[in-house]
């Protein structure tokens, strides 16, 4: 018996995994899935992780990532794609490559993912130059956090004043849209950001006090990447998915193990 035939939108997360799965393409994969996406993954890298612990990061060969995205592209109508921890400086340039010449009309979201929640390091250091070299230039949105955006722009950033500053900076540089997440300012209301061409946006939530946030930047910017696959604007994607992410946190998931308390963002449990 066939069953009756039925389409989504699909979307493409290349990113890490997090065997916890509150972070990575697992945290990607639960966004889109409640968001009404089919969500499919290209995987970077293999970390060995929970929530304030890491203890290993592998990467995947790079000409498996090729062969991973290759395939999805030749194979999915892919509405839209998002890139979260690409790890090393050869699997940045690789992805670069492929986006630029098989998905250039597809719209990227570009989360320059780079320190875990924990301040462990994730990304090599000189891999940041290739993401603003290769990877921004494509993108219809970068979606750095306070730290992120220090880095990137060498300014120093701690509060919504230095924020504009980056923010402006960044957009001016790379002609893509910033959306700079104030979730560590500090305070009783998250802020970001949004800079574009001539405006700047802001988008607001209550701050969330004693809940673990590993994950929070990927569930937001799939979320955004779920959203542009459906066919929002960027300012509707961008609204919703700060909804989204703040439920995640308000309703997030904690047990107790042997080793104490354990946590993980909801994204699934509306
Ligand atoms: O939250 C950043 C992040 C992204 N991607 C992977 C991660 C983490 C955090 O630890 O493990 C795979």
């Amino acid at each position: 018996m066939t069953g009756l035939a039925r389409n989504i939108p699909v979307a493409l997360t290349i990113a890490g995994s997090d065997c916890s799965a509150g972070a990575g393409l697992q945290a990607d994969l639960k966004t889109f899935s409640a968001l009404g996406v089919h969500g499919l993954t290209a995987v970077t890298c293999v970390v060995a992780e929970v929530p304030g612990k890491l203890s290993c990061i592998e990467p995947v060969d790079p000409q498996n990532v090729v062969e991973q995205i290759e395939l999805l592209l030749a194979n999915f109508p892919i509405a839209a794609i998002k890139t979260g921890l690409l790890f090393s400086p050869a699997i940045v340039e690789i992805v670069a490559t492929i986006i630029e010449r098989r998905a250039a009309k597809i719209p990227l979201v570009v989360d320059p993912v780079m320190i875990a929640t924990s301040g462990d390091p994730l990304l090599q250091p000189a891999a940041i130059e290739l993401y603003q070299s290769r990877l921004f230039p494509l993108a219809a949105l970068i979606t750095p956090n306070m730290a992120e955006a220090a880095a990137l722009t060498g300014l120093p950033v701690r509060d919504l004043n230095e924020m504009r500053a980056a923010g402006k900076k960044l957009t001016a540089k790379y002609g893509a849209r910033v959306l700079l997440k104030g979730g560590h300012l500090g305070g009783d209301s998250a802020t970001d950001l949004l800079f574009g061409r001539d405006a700047i946006s802001e988008y607001s939530a209550p701050f969330v006090r004693g809940v673990a946030t590993h994950g929070t930047g990927c569930t937001y910017s799939a979320a955004i990447t779920a959203g542009l696959a459906r066919g929002l604007s960027m300012n509707d994607a961008i609204a919703r998915a700060k909804d989204f992410v703040s439920r995640a946190i308000a309703e997030s998931f904690s047990w107790s193990g042997s080793l104490g308390e354990i946590h993980a963002l909801n994204q699934i449990g509306r």
